[in-house]
């Protein structure tokens, strides 16, 4: 498939996918929804070709500025609910994609950018980052599980404030509400990234995977995490990897999982 809206750029095992919609403060259309479930969905991103990909927005002030409002009009019931589905599916994929998907936040983070964020496994965000669910003001609901992750990650109480009153927060005050884990000069955003993704990258790459899975579980409710853990722990010791770092600490020297 051909990328429009977004730009994928692989260096050294690192993909950074940049949605390229600068003159819309990179609102989230239907290209940019149909490009992401290409490269998450559709196969576009090789997982195993890579240790961590980065998503961020084009230009110094938006990373998403929510869904595009211009294509919101004259949706009937059904094709909203359809809209929202093949979203929540995307979504979805990346936050149970098998190697660490990290949104680094460089302006506007808002609707359905802030929670392409959060569908992400690790947030962080330029100092100049700004983030809210404004759907509100819209007479709108989040439609792409704003009302459910950001109750994950950062309480009922804050999350419901943030959702009802579609007020913006700065980087500091999602750094203190956990919403993002670090904040870093606009300069250092994607050098700060990239550093996350490669340390991460030197770990076993089917114990990344295995913690994004069992993490994952936590908040399914089909699912039994506790059981998982302990299923998945007996595997992970049968594994060449395991035995990899366990001789590495033996023999006192680096663990090479990638060879
Ligand atoms: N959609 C389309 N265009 C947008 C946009 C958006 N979300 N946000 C900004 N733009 C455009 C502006 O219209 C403007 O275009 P021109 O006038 O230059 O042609 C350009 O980007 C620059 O924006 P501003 O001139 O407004 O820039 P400012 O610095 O003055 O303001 C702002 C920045 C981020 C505060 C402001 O642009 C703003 O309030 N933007 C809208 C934020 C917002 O309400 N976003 C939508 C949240 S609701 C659905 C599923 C999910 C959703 C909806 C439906 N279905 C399943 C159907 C989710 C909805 C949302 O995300």
């Amino acid at each position: 498939m051909e990328l429009k809206a977004l730009n994928l750029s692989i260096n050294d095992g690192v993909a950074t996918i940049t949605i390229n919609r600068p003159k819309a403060l990179n609102a989230i259309n239907k290209d940019v929804m149909d490009e992401l479930k290409y490269l998450f969905i559709d196969g576009g991103l090789d997982a195993h070709a890579l240790m961590g990909v980065i998503i961020t927005g084009s230009g110094d002030k938006a990373f998403v500025a929510g869904a595009d409002i211009t294509e919101f009009t004259s949706v009937t019931k059904e094709e909203g609910s359809n809209l929202s589905e093949k979203g929540h599916n995307v979504y979805n994929a990346i936050e149970a994609f098998s190697i660490p998907v990290l949104a680094a936040v460089n302006g506007f983070s808002l609707g359905g950018g802030n929670e392409l964020a959060m569908a992400c496994h690790i947030r962080i965000a330029s100092e100049n980052a700004r983030f809210g669910q404004p759907e509100v003001n819209l007479g709108l609901i989040p439609g792409y599980a704003g009302t459910q992750r950001l109750v994950q990650l950062i309480g009922k109480g804050r999350a419901l404030e943030l959702l009802m009153t579609a007020d913006m927060i700065d980087a500091p005050t999602a750094l203190h509400y956990g919403l993002v884990t670090h904040v870093t000069s606009a300069e250092t955003l994607m050098e700060t990234a990239e550093k996350i993704i490669r340390k991460i990258g030197s770990k076993g790459p089917e114990a990344i995977q295995r913690t994004i899975e069992c993490v994952n579980a936590y908040f399914d409710k089909a699912e039994d995490g506790f059981k998982k853990e302990i299923d998945l722990f007996g595997h992970m010791l049968t594994t060449d990897e395991c035995k990899e770092g366990v001789q590495a600490f033996l023999e006192k020297r680096k663990a090479n999982f990638r060879s």
